[in-house]
């Protein structure tokens, strides 16, 4: 999954069709480079951001969804809000990518089961400005029990809306309301989410908890376009424990390290596909 992410625009109409360009110029670099899917993303989820208003929010991704579709990628749409995930739906994406998992608002549960569209449930406590606060990083049976559970509330409240278990989707969210032990041993555990029977997403890329694993003698983080080994490693290492997709920034890289994870038949394609 390529991560196509519709940056900011400036106040002009003119800054505004530039975004659009720029997105859908990156999402076909991402396809040309192997990207299976791209999920298209118009609000910032990184720690201490503020929320877009909705109709910016509409703006940044639905001409870049409209235009990605019609020339046939397959499409996700990263989003909390019911009224952006509908509009993306039929603007022609096919899954809602929720990093809330329906907590920031649970309408968008419905909008994916009148839709028939594939649901990322992804594992959240809190928005970005509060989500590394010391009360959401407690994690009473340990941090795979403790997410596993929770993230089975949100299947539920998802099958009670309305989605299908076929139209699932799970993912441990790495970096929410995680620390950067919590995130190793999330991966170090990913085989224990298969057992809550739905295919499972990864989102390590670029992310902080690899800045550190590579940071300077002197702390400093490494910077975020440096740490593409060591996601690859983390990427094959996925793979090979079944994992259905990861979301990654630098698709060739991610696919180099498949291709020869499966070369040496230490990895396979996962067989499992979104209607
Ligand atoms: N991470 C980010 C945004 N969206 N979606 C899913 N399903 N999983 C993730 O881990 C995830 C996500 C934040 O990462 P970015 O700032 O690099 O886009």
């Amino acid at each position: 999954m390529g991560i196509v992410n519709v940056t900011p625009d400036s106040f002009s109409d003119g800054g505004r069709f530039l975004a659009t360009d720029d997105a859908v110029a990156h999402g076909h670099a991402l396809l040309e480079q192997g990207a299976d899917l791209l999920d298209i993303g118009g609000e910032s989820t990184r720690p201490g951001a503020t929320r877009p208003l909705v109709a910016d929010e509409l703006a940044r991704v639905v001409p870049v969804i409209e235009t990605l579709a019609e020339e046939g990628a397959t499409l996700s749409v990263d989003t909390m809000r019911p009224e952006v995930a509908d509009a993306a739906l039929k603007a022609g994406a096919k899954i809602i990518n929720d990093v809330s998992g329906g907590l920031a608002d649970p309408g968008i549960l419905k909008v994916a089961a009148e839709h028939g569209a594939t649901y990322v449930v992804m594992h959240w406590r809190a928005h970005g400005a509060e989500m590394q606060h010391e009360d959401h990083l407690v994690y009473a049976d340990g941090v795979v029990a403790t997410v596993k559970a929770e993230l089975e509330q949100r299947i539920e409240a998802a099958r009670a809306a309305g989605v299908q278990d076929d139209n699932i989707v799970i993912d441990p969210g790495l970096g929410f309301s995680k620390t950067a032990d919590d995130n190793w041993r999330l991966l170090a555990g990913v085989e224990e989410f298969h057992e809550l029977g739905f295919p499972v997403l990864i989102g390590a890329s670029r992310k902080t908890f690899l800045g550190r694993l590579l940071a300077a003698p002197d702390g400093t983080l490494r910077p975020v376009t440096e740490r593409e080994s060591a996601h690859d490693a983390i990427t094959v290492f996925l793979a090979q424990r079944g994992v259905w997709a990861t979301r990654v920034h630098d698709v060739r890289a991610a696919k180099d390290a498949l291709a020869a994870a499966m070369k040496l038949g230490v990895a396979e394609r996962s067989e499992e596909t979104i209607r």
